[in-house]
C-alpha cells in the first residue's frame, strides 16, 4: 500500500502503478483502502506543487494516474445491494475540473447501494437546479477543490430557495477548501470530509434522522 502511495507521489509510470494495484487486489486488499492510498499520494503531489518542486505538468500526470486507478477499481466496488437506497445527484461546481475525489465519493455511494447521477465537472448552478427538478433526488451533493469555486455552492443553494426546491432535497458539500463552518454559513445540510463521511451522512438521512 505504501508503494502505491509513493508511486502516485513520485508520478511513477502507469504500468508500474497498475501492477502494484493488481497485486494489492490479488492479495484481497479492500479497494477502498487502495483509494485511500491514492488520495494520500495526491496530497503529497499537492504539497510538492505548493512548494515549487512540482509544476502543472506533474499535477496533470498525477491526476491522470489517479483517474486510471479509480477506473480500474470501479468494477471491484460494485453495489452490494440490489434495491436503491435513495437517489443522489452530484457534480463538481462551476469553473472546477477536479473530479478524482468526486469519483471516489460516487464509487463509495454506489457501493453502499445509492443510485448516483453524476453531472460531471464545471457544473453551473442552472444545471444543478435542472437536475434537481428533473431527477427529484433525495440528496444533492457538490464537490469543490478550488477556493474560487466556493461561492458557486452558495449560489446553488440560493437558487434552490428561489425555485422553491430547497425543502425538497438535502444538500451535502465537500472538497478540500470546504469546512463545516462554510457549510453552515451557506445553509447546506451537511459537510463531508471524505467519501466515508458522504456515505455515513447519506445513510443517516435515508434512515430518517434529520442531521
Ligand atoms: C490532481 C490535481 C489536479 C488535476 C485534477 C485532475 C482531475 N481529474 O481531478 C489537474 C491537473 C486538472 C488540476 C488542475 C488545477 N489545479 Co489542481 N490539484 C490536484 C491535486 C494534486 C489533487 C486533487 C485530488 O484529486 N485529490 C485526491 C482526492 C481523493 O481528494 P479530494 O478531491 O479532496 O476529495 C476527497 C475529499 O475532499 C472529499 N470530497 C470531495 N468532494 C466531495 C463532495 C462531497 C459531497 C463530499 C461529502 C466529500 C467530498 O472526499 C474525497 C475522497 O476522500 C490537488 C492537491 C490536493 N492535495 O488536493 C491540487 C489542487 C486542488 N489544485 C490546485 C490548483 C491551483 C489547480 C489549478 C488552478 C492549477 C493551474 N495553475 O492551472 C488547476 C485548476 C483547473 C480547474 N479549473 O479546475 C490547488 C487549489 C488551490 C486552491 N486553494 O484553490 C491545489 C490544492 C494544489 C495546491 N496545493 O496548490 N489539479
Amino acid at each position: 500500500m505504501e508503494e502505491i502511495r509513493v508511486a502516485i507521489a513520485n508520478i511513477a509510470h502507469a504500468d508500474e502503478l497498475e501492477q502494484k494495484v493488481k497485486k494489492a487486489l490479488s492479495l484481497n486488499i479492500d479497494p477502498l483502502k487502495i483509494l485511500e492510498c491514492i488520495s494520500k499520494g495526491l496530497d503529497e503531489v499537492g504539497r510538492k506543487y505548493e512548494s515549487g518542486e512540482y509544476f502543472l505538468m506533474e499535477l496533470i500526470l498525477a491526476g491522470n494516474l489517479a483517474s486510471e486507478v479509480t477506473n480500474m477499481l470501479r468494477p471491484h466496488l460494485k453495489a452490494k445491494r440490489k434495491i436503491s437506497r435513495g437517489k443522489i445527484v452530484i457534480g463538481t461546481v462551476e469553473g472546477d475540473l477536479h473530479d478524482i475525489g468526486k469519483n471516489i465519493v460516487i464509487a463509495m455511494l454506489s457501493s453502499a447501494g445509492f443510485e448516483v447521477i453524476d453531472l460531471g465537472v464545471d457544473v453551473s448552478a442552472e444545471k444543478f437546479i435542472d437536475a434537481v427538478r428533473r431527477e427529484k433526488p433525495d440528496i444533492l451533493a457538490m464537490s469543490c477543490l478550488l477556493t474560487v469555486g466556493l461561492p458557486h455552492m452558495r449560489e446553488v443553494i440560493e437558487k434552490l430557495k428561489e425555485e422553491g426546491l430547497r425543502d425538497k432535497v438535502k444538500v451535502m458539500i465537500g472538497g478540500r477548501p470546504v469546512t463545516p463552518e462554510y457549510a453552515r454559513e451557506i445553509g447546506a445540510d451537511a459537510y463531508g470530509a471524505d467519501a466515508v463521511d458522504a456515505v455515513n451522512i447519506a445513510e443517516r438521512w435515508v434512515r430518517g434522522a434529520d442531521k
